[in-house]
């Protein structure tokens, strides 16, 4: 680093405003700390501030995919939908930030692009986009898990002069595709969300599949006075039993195998599922469903006979039954008239496991058995989980080590919250957390919790150093992967393990266990005076 850093120290710098960022921002500045925040984009929101695509929504219910931490602000807010839109979503965070004033603890328009851990001076020195150097005790990264797109990795994109838009970063209004020719390449959540409603104002769609997916019937609604009032009621309940769930959300795991039924009482149960949908859906109606392939293979069949209903097309409908991975294995995708889509005339599906894209022309994706000519391109091509946030901080540590670096040949971390050799370094809903498979704003407020006691527990012994031991470290990816070795994730590639990007290694990037036992397990790591973390 070049520029001189800025006199001033604060306590903490934080990364990001998002769901993290603010709550973060709240959380210390109410404890005391000196925090100053930044944030690439112009506001807060983060995920919720970038994906604007058409048919943008949460698959957690919005009941729950929200903070817990003030039983009034709780009460002041009414969702309007069982699935709030981005839109809607955004507007919570903005109103989160504006009510408890907390926009003024951010820069925004400001990248952190390289943060330095000065060991003498026992700081992290952070360099900001505009050149700025700035310097805190704590940096804590809020910058999110799916935030960093990943790039095409076809060559010849940029021989295409049409419109190209992605999902991540949308900026074109869906009027923009009317009348058009539009390819849209990926069928992930992004894109199963989208596709329904380009169909509807594009004179052809022409969807680009890689690996077909269990897509879900969302089953959004209106919520009415009556559930949001009982919601109210029982918002404290609602809280403690997702702070003890296994996936963050209310859960009673079922506790019966799907063979221990018979095949007319299990097939009852999945169409009850199924019309219940949501993460309790199909893929949790039995207790063995990730661990055993075969009881699985009866909750994909299951799918794959609905998508079969749907789709009138019967060679469509083979193209779009998911027969590369078990049911839930990756991440579930909940759809609104996703499959009904392709009844559509104007409709078309490519199937990338026939036909590879080999290049783009100015005007048409070129695939190894023909040209299509398209006036617009959508990708929806997914994120580099993780990791590529964070790499985006080029963190050097102690020993002079990059994060990319120590990480080259497997992910690692410590409860997903800290790096050996990166003190006073924090993640929230960091690689190896359970925010991979939760629903994320549980994780965020634990996490954001446990690091504000743990910094007030080294300033209290008097303290300037906190760092997870290689020890600690080690037995928390053990244990992390031990728990995925167990599950049918371990059969699959996905984004979950890094597979979508090239050079990636292939670690798992969440612990399985549940939040619930995340959270006992992390209370009880504290309560012990925090073995595994050195505090000098
Ligand atoms: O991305 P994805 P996403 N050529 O990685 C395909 C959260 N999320 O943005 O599977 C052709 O899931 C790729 O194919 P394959 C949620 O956690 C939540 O949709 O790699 N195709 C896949 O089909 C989610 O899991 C919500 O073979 C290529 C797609 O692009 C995560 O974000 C909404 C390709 C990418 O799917 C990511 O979802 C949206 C190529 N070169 C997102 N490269 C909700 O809450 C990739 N693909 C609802």
């Amino acid at each position: 680093m070049n520029s001189t850093p800025t006199s001033e120290i604060v306590d903490v710098i934080g990364v990001g405003a998002g769901f993290t960022g603010v709550y973060l921002s709240h959380r210390l500045t109410t404890a005391g700390w000196t925090f100053a925040g930044f944030e690439a984009g112009p506001s807060v929101g983060g995920t919720w501030f970038w994906n604007t695509y058409p048919g943008a929504r949460c698959d957690v219910e919005s009941i729950y995919y929200s903070y817990s931490f003030d039983e009034t602000l709780q009460q002041e807010w009414t969702w309007s939908q069982r699935f709030a839109p981005q839109a809607e979503i955004l507007s919570y965070i903005e109103h989160v930030a504006d009510r408890f004033d907390l926009r003024k603890h951010f820069t925004f328009n400001t990248r952190v692009v390289a943060s330095t851990w000065n060991a003498a001076a026992r700081l992290w020195e952070v360099q900001l986009d505009n050149g700025e150097i700035r310097r805190s005790r704590y940096l804590i990264s809020g910058a999110g898990g799916l935030s960093t797109p990943k790039d095409f990795d076809v060559p010849g994109l940029s021989n295409f002069t049409g419109l190209q838009v992605s999902t991540s970063r949308w900026n074109i209004s869906l009027d923009d595709l009317a009348g058009k020719r539009v390819a849209v390449i990926g069928t992930g959540s992004s894109g199963v969300q989208a596709i329904p409603l380009i169909a509807e104002v594009a004179e052809h769609l022409t969807v680009f599949q890689r690996t077909p997916n269990y897509v879900m019937p969302a089953r959004n609604a209106e919520l009415s006075p009556e559930q949001v009032a009982a919601v109210k009621d029982n918002y404290v309940g609602i809280r403690e039993e997702c702070r003890h769930s296994p996936g963050g959300i209310p859960d009673r795991p079922a506790t019966d195998n799907a063979f221990d039924v018979s095949d007319d009482e299990r097939r009852r149960r999945y169409e009850a599922a199924y019309e219940r949908s949501g993460f309790l859906g199909v893929g949790s109606e039995f207790a063995d469903l990730l661990f055993d392939a075969e009881a699985n293979r009866t909750a994909s069949e299951f799918i794959h006979d609905k998508i079969r209903e749907v789709v009138q097309d019967p060679a469509t409908a083979e193209l779009l039954v998911p027969k590369y991975h078990p049911l839930g294995a990756k991440r579930s995708v909940f759809g609104t008239d996703y499959y009904e889509t392709y009844n559509r005339p104007n409709v078309s599906l490519v199937s990338l496991r026939d036909e590879t894209i080999e290049t783009m022309t100015e005007n048409a994706i070129v695939t190894s058995n023909g040209t299509y000519e398209v006036d617009a391109i959508v990708l929806a091509i997914g994120f580099d989980a993780f990791t590529g946030p964070l790499y985006g901080l080029n963190l050097t540590g102690a020993s002079g080590t990059k994060l990319q670096e120590a990480w080259s040949d497997g992910i690692r971390s410590y409860l997903g919250v800290m790096a050996a050799d990166f003190p006073n370094f924090f993640m929230v809903a960091g690689p190896l957390s359970p925010a991979l498979a939760s629903n994320v704003v549980v994780t965020i407020e634990q996490a954001v919790d446990w690091i504000a006691d743990l910094i007030e527990h080294a300033r209290d012994a008097g303290a300037t150093l906190i760092e997870a031991t290689p020890e600690a470290q080690q037995e928390w990816v053990d244990i992390t992967e031990w728990t995925v070795s167990q599950t049918l994730y371990a059969t699959t590639d996905s984004w979950y393990r890094g597979s979508n990007i090239d050079g990636k290694p292939s670690t798992f990037l969440g612990y399985l266990g549940g939040v619930g036992k995340y959270r006992r397990m992390c209370t009880e790591i504290a309560k012990r005076g925090y073995p595994g973390v050195a505090i000098d």
